[in-house]
C-alpha cells in the first residue's frame, strides 16, 4: 500500500489513451452460463454478481440486527415557510447514547396521502440543508472547513444553510416529494480511524477490533445507515415508503448505489457524480484509479479491495454490474462536464451496458428506467440537477 507521499496524483484525461477493453457480459454466470430470464437472473446472475462486489469491494454488511431505538426531538409543523413539516428524529442502535443518527424530514403540506420521498446522506450536517432555525448542528466529527463554519472538526451556527442549493428542500417540497437526509458522519466518520468510532464496533465478534477483509468499509457503514432511514421512514403514515429515492453525491453517490443494491425496497436509485468506486467503469482507466481512492481515502471499500490498487482491470466485474444489481428498480446516472475525475462518458458507459438486465427483466418497458444527463459544470449537487430527478421521479413514482 503507498504511503500519502506516494498517492498517484496523475490521472488520465486523455480519451484517446484509454486502453482496448471487454466488458464482463453481465447475464453470464461465472462458471461462463447464460442468465436468459428473470427468474434466473434473481435465482443466479443477481446473488453471484452481488457476491463479488460484497467480497471484493464494498465487503459485507453484518447481518445482526440491533436493538435499535427512536427518539423524537422536534416537529415543526409549519417549516420552509409554512409549506412542509419538518421533524428531526435520533436513532440509537444499542442501549448507550452512541453511535446514533439524526434524521431530518421534510413533507410537504399540501398533500393529502402518502408522499414519495428522496432520501440521501449530507456530507457537512443537517444543518446545512436549510436555512431552518430549528435544524441542530451535527454533533459528531465533520471535516474541518472553516470558511463554511466547521472548525476543530465541529459544526458551527456559521454552517446553517451552506448547502440549500445542494438540496433545495424547498422545490422538493413544493414539488409533492418529501426529503429525508443524515449527516453521513453519524454513521462513520470520514476519516481513517481503523473503525474505532461510527457503527462498526456494533458488530464486532468477542476479540475482534477492526473489520475482517471481506467486510465492510465506510461506504458500507453509510448505506447501511440509509437503509436504518428507511425503517425509520416505513413507520410514519405521510410517507409512502414503497416509492422511496435513494440518491447521493459523489462519494455519497457511492453509498447510495451501494444501498440499493443490497436493500431492493429503495423505488429508485440516483447517482450524482459518484465516479470511480461509483457509477464509473474502472475498464476505461480516466481519471480517479484504484490506487487513489485506497490511499487517499483508504477505509472506504474492505481491505480485499486494496488488492486492486494498479490493478483496476482484474476484478472480475465491472460498474455497469453494480448498476445491474439495480435493474428493475429506476435508475438515474449524472454526470458534469468538468468533473472529468469522475469520468462523466465512464459513467454513461456504465448505465448503457447495465441495459442488457434491465431488458431482460422488463422489457420495453426498460427503455424509460435509465436516465442519464451531463450538464455543464463542475463536481456538484445544483437546482438544475434536482430538476432533472424530479421529473424522473414523476415519470416513475407518480
Ligand atoms: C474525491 C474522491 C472521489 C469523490 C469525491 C467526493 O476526493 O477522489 O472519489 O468521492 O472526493 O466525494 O466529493
Amino acid at each position: 500500500m503507498e504511503t500519502a507521499e506516494e498517492i498517484p496524483q496523475t490521472a488520465n484525461y486523455d480519451e484517446s489513451k484509454v486502453p482496448a477493453y471487454t466488458l464482463p457480459d453481465p447475464l453470464l454466470l461465472p462458471g461462463g452460463h447464460p442468465v436468459t430470464d428473470a427468474a434466473a437472473w434473481f435465482e443466479k446472475g443477481r446473488p453471484a454478481t452481488f457476491l463479488e462486489f460484497e467480497t471484493l469491494m464494498y465487503g459485507r454488511t453484518p447481518s445482526k440486527t440491533l436493538p435499535v431505538r427512536s427518539e423524537i426531538l422536534s416537529l415543526n409543523p409549519r417549516a420552509l415557510g409554512g409549506k412542509a413539516i419538518s421533524q428531526q428524529v435520533r436513532i440509537y442502535f444499542s442501549e448507550q447514547a452512541e453511535p446514533h443518527m439524526t434524521l431530518l424530514i421534510f413533507l410537504p403540506n399540501s398533500q393529502k396521502t402518502p408522499v414519495p420521498l428522496f432520501l440521501g446522506l449530507n456530507f457537512n450536517g443537517n444543518q446545512t440543508v436549510t436555512n431552518e432555525p430549528d435544524v441542530l448542528l451535527a454533533d459528531h466529527w465533520v471535516r474541518d472547513n472553516p470558511e463554511a463554519g466547521a472548525v476543530n472538526h465541529q459544526a458551527t451556527e456559521a454552517s446553517r444553510g451552506t448547502g440549500v442549493e445542494n438540496w433545495q428542500a424547498q422545490l422538493i417540497t413544493d414539488r409533492g416529494y418529501g426529503l429525508a437526509t443524515v449527516y453521513y458522519g453519524d454513521l462513520d466518520p470520514d476519516f481513517d480511524d481503523d473503525f474505532q468510532n461510527g457503527v462498526q464496533p456494533l458488530f464486532y465478534e468477542e476479540g475482534q477490533t477492526r473489520p475482517a477483509p471481506g467486510e465492510w468499509g465506510a461506504i458500507g457503514a453509510w448505506a447501511w445507515g440509509l437503509s436504518r432511514a428507511l425503517d425509520f421512514l416505513e413507520t410514519l403514515p405521510r410517507v409512502d415508503a414503497k416509492r422511496v429515492a435513494v440518491l447521493g453525491h459523489s462519494r455519497l453517490g457511492k453509498a447510495a448505489l451501494w444501498a440499493a443494491a443490497q436493500d431492493q425496497r429503495f423505488a429508485l436509485v440516483i447517482s450524482n457524480e459518484s465516479g470511480s468506486g461509483g457509477a464509473a467503469l474502472a475498464r476505461r482507466m480516466f481519471g480517479e484509479t484504484y490506487a487513489h481512492l485506497n490511499t487517499a481515502f483508504p477505509h472506504w471499500f474492505c481491505r480485499n479491495f486494496h488488492t486492486y490498487s494498479h490493478h483496476d482491470a482484474d476484478l472480475p466485474f465491472d460498474q455497469h454490474q453494480l448498476l445491474a444489481l439495480i435493474a428493475p428498480r429506476p435508475l438515474y446516472v449524472a454526470s458534469a462536464s468538468e468533473d472529468l475525475w469522475a469520468d462523466p462518458y465512464g459513467e454513461y458507459l456504465a448505465a448503457e451496458n447495465a441495459r442488457p438486465v434491465y431488458n431482460l427483466l422488463a422489457g420495453d418497458a426498460a427503455r424509460d428506467k435509465i436516465g442519464y444527463h451531463k450538464r455543464p459544470g463542475g463536481h456538484d449537487i445544483t437546482r438544475y440537477d434536482w430538476e432533472r430527478y424530479l421529473d424522473f421521479a414523476d415519470a416513475h413514482l407518480r
